[in-house]
């Protein structure tokens, strides 16, 4: 780990820094079929045979909608100061249309009270890629009605809830949403069109443009709207032109393709370009990019591991090593001459390499983009192998020295001038990772799966320790 060593003064933060964890409805909540939900498009991909590890479903998850003011608690006994979730569309809005279900909106309710009653910030998601199966039914995120729709039940929801949640989030990585839901397969709808992923992306930034205005439009003006991106650094195997250029196509459909119209109003003209043979775009209406470029309180990037690209040498590609799931499909529409290799270094149990420098060069890259513009880490984490010893607790070293090294790189960016105002570990316990099903635990709190019984591991402990003095403790915390 390149970031690890012990640095020579203590490591520490602002005194209003954010230090919060974060979740998604259908990770954790459960109760599926409770007081009118309707099945989202997870519901749907994980009860089909072969798209989950095991068959894992979210249908139990960790029965978070039931156990919500015990996770509450636990957030408040670490002393965390923010939490990070989503709002399930279809508990609130059933058939992705029409009027609210009122007993749906009161959950989210009661659990924003309750996270306020002990002083928990709450930042709230709308979009964690749980789309109703109607509207999926419908056509999904490569019809453009899903945008308008989207946008009504921003408005929804933020009416509902305006008054008492400050930081609002549109969409959690469209990205996955678009190229892995809609290219690759390996989520949710799990449909395999590579023109259907770069339509779906547009609607999903513009759905992001409508929601904005439409909360704007029924939320007190203190409320911060903000979007977050999974944005990649993609980095060239050689400094070879033919490398380059590989780089240059992978960042346009990881980044450019959501913080060009976004931030700066405009698709880059290279994406355009190479994917003209996949698509030709005319689903971009006119005023669509001033529609989606919406001014922003703050921006959220997630950051997990960086990516190593290369110009294809002809061979054949191998099993895929871009770190996004095993499918013969790509998720990267119209880069069929770029090969993906696996970066050095030690690897969490996902398979990605542990580079903090790739945290910090991200972070001073948006700070270059978007002057101006506040920056939350709105996820970062890693999964290990986590085991309840014989005591009874649960120790994660890694985990620690994940989260010490990744927390330093954090803090290099603000000396080096980024405005990172807040930092939301993934995850608060273990959950559903997806296609993965329960086999990975990205939590500081672990989960029994069979008792759902919660144990903080050693890093809840370290992490609580550092939300409640803003600084990475010099010892370590038992
Ligand atoms: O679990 C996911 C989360 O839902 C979105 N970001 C990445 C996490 C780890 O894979």
């Amino acid at each position: 780990m390149s970031d690890s060593a012990q640095p020579a003064t203590p490591v520490t933060f602002p005194p209003a820094f954010v230090w919060g964890a974060a979740t998604s409805a259908y990770q954790i909540e459960g109760a599926v079929r409770e007081d009118g939900r309707t099945p989202s498009i997870w519901d749907t991909f994980s009860h089909t045979p072969g798209k989950t590890a095991d068959g894992d479903h979210g249908d139990i998850a960790v029965d978070h909608y039931h156990r919500y003011p015990e996770d509450v608690a636990l957030m408040a006994g670490l002393g965390l100061n923010a939490y990070r979730f989503s709002v399930s569309w279809s508990r609130v809005q059933p058939t992705g249309r029409g009027p609210a279900v009122q007993v749906g909106l009161d959950f989210y309710r009661r659990l924003v009270d309750e996270l306020l009653a002990r002083g928990i910030r709450p930042a709230l998601t709308l979009y964690h890629w749980d789309l109703p199966q109607e509207l999926e039914d419908a056509g999904g995120w490569p019809e453009r009605d899903t945008a308008q729709r989207f946008a009504e039940y921003a408005q929804i929801v933020g009416e509902a809830l305006g008054d008492r949640v400050e930081q609002w989030i549109t969409l959690n990585e469209p990205w996955c949403s678009a190229f892995l839901g809609y290219g690759s397969g390996v989520h949710a709808p799990g449909r395999t069109d590579p023109a259907a992923a770069l339509r779906a992306a547009h609607h999903l930034n513009l759905g992001h443009g409508l929601a904005t205005s439409a909360l704007r439009s029924v939320m007190p003006a203190r409320n911060q709207v903000a979007i977050s991106l999974n944005s990649s650094v993609v980095r060239p195997l050689s400094p070879s032109p033919a490398d380059l250029a590989a780089v240059r196509r992978i960042d346009d459909l990881a980044n450019g393709v959501f913080h060009g119209p976004v931030l700066h109003g405009a698709y880059p003209a290279t994406l355009l370009e190479a994917t003209s043979t996949v698509t030709d775009w005319s689903y971009v209406l006119d005023g669509d990019l001033r529609t989606i470029q919406q001014p922003l309180d703050a921006l959220g990037l997630n950051y997990y591991t960086p990516t190593l690209v290369s110009a294809a040498d002809g061979a054949p590609d191998g099993p895929r090593a871009d770190g996004h799931g095993a499918s013969s499909f790509s998720p990267w529409p119209g880069a069929e001459d770029v090969a993906f290799h696996q970066t050095a270094g030690e690897r969490t149990e996902m398979g990605w390499t542990v580079d903090p420098s790739g945290l910090h060069e991200l972070i001073m890259r948006y700070a270059r983009e978007a002057p101006g513009l506040p920056l939350y880490i709105t996820e970062n984490g890693a999964a290990y192998e986590d085991k309840v010893d014989a005591d009874g607790r649960v120790h994660d070293p890694e985990r620690i020295a994940y989260l010490r090294a990744h927390l330093t790189a954090v803090r290099r960016a603000i000396t080096d001038g980024a405005d990172v105002r807040g930092y939301y570990l993934w995850s608060l316990m273990d959950n559903f990772e997806w296609a993965y099903g329960y086999a990975k635990r990205f939590g500081m709190v672990h989960v029994d799966f069979a008792t759902l019984e919660r144990t903080p591991k050693s890093s809840a402990r370290w992490y609580g320790e550092v939300a409640r003095t803003g600084a990475l403790p010099e010892v370590p915390v038992a």
